[in-house]
């Protein structure tokens, strides 16, 4: 799905502002038809943003089931004659859209965009209403999943993973138009061979008949430097610039639908980053060179905005990024705004593209959501969810298969991965993940319970991500013990599969300002201590081809004993001010004093 963009063909208007708000605790908007008319009561918020911190009132906070959004949008008559598209970036976790009467969309899944085409739905040169219900409720078979206890106080929602279930219209919302005849989707793969880059393409157009479709690609100065006709092909690059690690030069790849004595009919412009990825033994390859990856496992996470997306963190967070030497992220744990993959590939930075499937692991459930299950069963984590689970891949590679940056995708965080059923649940997921993409290595984050005797999944994957907290949740405190236990677990993946190590998660839980002369857990020393100690270990074993600490800045999580006002492994307070670890890790990536 390409993003919308303005082109000599193309407008496109941002719906983000305020908008009504109505929460509907019963549950009868739907039925008495709440899109019909304004929203109920005077609450109006802000998309994008999670609407669960905005209000002082726990009802909003704690919501289980539908929430209400709409707003007024003028289409001009300008656009009669074009396509008009309804885009939201995301809407948490599913939601059905209404313009004026007429639903125009349903979507399932919390972090992909969706779209409705409702040219025939608009009235062109008036105020339109748009109206979305929006629903947060996690079950056997959403993504990722969770289940709903009845209370005497109201639904009460419990889930597998760390982090608040914040919900809402997490991303811009655009109306934009096209022509009707228009180029739908377009998909790059690129490939470097000696001073040489190409730029594989396909080009799928709708509405086109009796169009050509040419293709041209710009340098980063606006200077063409190959052409082509046809719908796919392969375009050669001399003396190519390639998108490379810390340098994020992208060329300019232009799709033109042409009628003949008309000239282009749509214009679209997308930027494209020349590079490979490869797994060659136990070595991450981009561009033919080994890679290591310094960084962290993120969130989307910010003081009262929750997880709506902010331009102002996205800048902010890069620009720390950059202080501290990170080169990568992973988007744990779902896919991120796409502004984000865009600002990642203009800077160069690298991207591990993580799905919403966290928490299909019933033995966490015993820790986070009250009571234990079996993760796969009839009752639990099913077909069904498979099915949810295999289109919320389809939708990542769909969205993000042409930024640079990504590199990796990992289709789940944590799952059961030591018995049969799980290798049963994932075979064919990561099948379709190889059918969709084969040029990334695919991969999953594994949990620390599912050690190298245990686990029965790793055959399959490209690459081992672990998350292993050594020192914390084992051998608490004793980082002696800690330290020979990680490298006899590392050097035992390393044995059993030669290939490369990322550990995609190590960390401690730190209140900034707790000090102690002695390291002891929780202190800002301790932190600094058990990474040092990670570190060292790292630097031990060959195979380990990159480190992300969990986790850049601290995050909301769900009520348990073992978080202190959330997850407090940031490097970063949740406001972005470093802790004392940030300044050892400075001093390990960039080498500065
Ligand atoms: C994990 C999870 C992550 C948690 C983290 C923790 O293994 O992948 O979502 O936040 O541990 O801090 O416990």
């Amino acid at each position: 799905m390409l993003e919308p963009r303005e082109t000599p063909t193309r407008e496109r208007r941002s719906l983000d502002g305020l908008w009504r708000f109505a929460l509907d605790a019963d549950g009868v908007g739907r039925g008495e038809g709440w899109w019909r008319g304004p929203l109920p009561g005077a609450r109006e918020a802000p998309v994008p943003a999670s609407y669960n911190d905005l209000f002082a009132d726990a009802r909003v906070h704690d919501h289980v089931g539908d929430v209400w959004y709409q707003t007024l949008v003028r289409v001009p008559d300008r656009w009669a004659g074009q396509r008009i598209v309804l885009r939201f970036g995301s809407a948490t976790h599913r939601a059905v859209v209404w313009v004026n009467d007429t639903q125009v969309v349903e979507h399932e899944g919390g972090y992909t965009p969706f779209e409705a085409d409702v040219t025939d739905v608009v009235e062109f040169g008036a105020d339109n209403r748009v109206t979305a219900v929006v629903n947060n409720v996690l079950t056997w078979q959403s993504i990722p999943p969770g289940y709903v206890d009845q209370t005497p106080e109201g639904p009460r929602q419990w889930y597998f993973h760390d982090f608040f279930n914040y919900a809402g219209i997490h991303r811009t919302v655009w109306l934009y138009t096209t022509p009707t005849a228009y180029v739908r989707d377009v998909t790059v793969v690129t490939g470097l061979s000696g001073t040489a880059g190409t730029v594989g393409y396909e080009v799928e157009t709708a509405g086109a008949d009796g169009t050509e479709v040419r293709v041209g690609l710009a340098d980063a100065t606006g200077t063409e430097v190959a052409r082509a006709t046809g719908a796919a092909g392969e375009l050669t690059v001399a003396d190519v610039h390639p998108w490379r690690p810390g340098e994020g030069y992208l060329y300019t790849f232009t799709v033109e639908l042409w009628r003949d004595g008309e000239g282009p009919v749509d214009v679209y412009p997308l930027p494209v980053g020349i590079r490979t990825v490869d797994v060659s033994g136990t070595r991450f390859l981009i561009n033919g060179e080994p890679f290591y990856f310094r960084g962290f496992g993120k969130h989307e996470d910010t003081p009262v905005r929750g997880k709506g997306h902010d331009d102002v963190f996205l800048v902010h967070d890069f620009a720390l990024l950059d202080w501290i030497g990170a080169n990568s992220f992973r988007t744990s744990h779902y896919p991120y705004a796409e502004e984000v993959l865009d600002y990642a590939d203009r800077h160069g930075l690298v991207v591990i593209d993580e799905t919403a499937a966290v928490g299909l692991n019933a033995q966490l459930g015993a820790t986070l959501a009250k009571t234990s299950f079996t993760t796969f069963s009839p009752d639990t984590v099913n077909d069904a969810t498979r099915e949810v689970h295999r289109q919320a891949i389809r939708e990542l590679v769909a969205r993000d298969k042409n930024h640079p940056s990504v590199v990796i995708w990992s289709i789940a965080n944590e799952p059961e991965s030591w018995t049969p059923a799980s290798r049963a649940y994932f075979e064919p997921l990561v099948a379709e993940a190889r059918r969709l993409d084969p040029t990334r290595p695919v991969a999953f984050a594994n949990v620390l319970v599912a050690t190298p005797d245990r686990d029965v999944l790793s055959d399959l994957f490209d690459v081992l991500m672990l998350n292993r907290y050594y020192g914390w949740y084992t051998d608490t405190g004793d980082l002696p013990a800690a330290e020979r236990d990680l490298e006899v677990e590392l050097s035992t993946w390393a044995d059993r599969y030669g290939k490369p190590i990322i550990m995609t998660e190590y960390g401690a839980d730190t209140v900034a300002g707790l000090h102690s002369v002695v390291a002891v857990p929780w202190t800002e020393e301790y932190q600094v201590e058990l990474l040092a100690m990670y570190h060292r270990v790292f630097d031990r074993v060959d195979a380990v081809v990159g480190e992300h600490v969990w986790n850049f800045a601290d995050f909301a999580t769900s009520v348990t004993i073992m978080r202190v006002g959330g997850n407090r492994k940031g490097v970063f307070t949740r406001d972005r001010h470093p802790k004392a670890a940030a300044h050892l890790l400075r001093r390990r990536w960039r080498g500065s004093p």
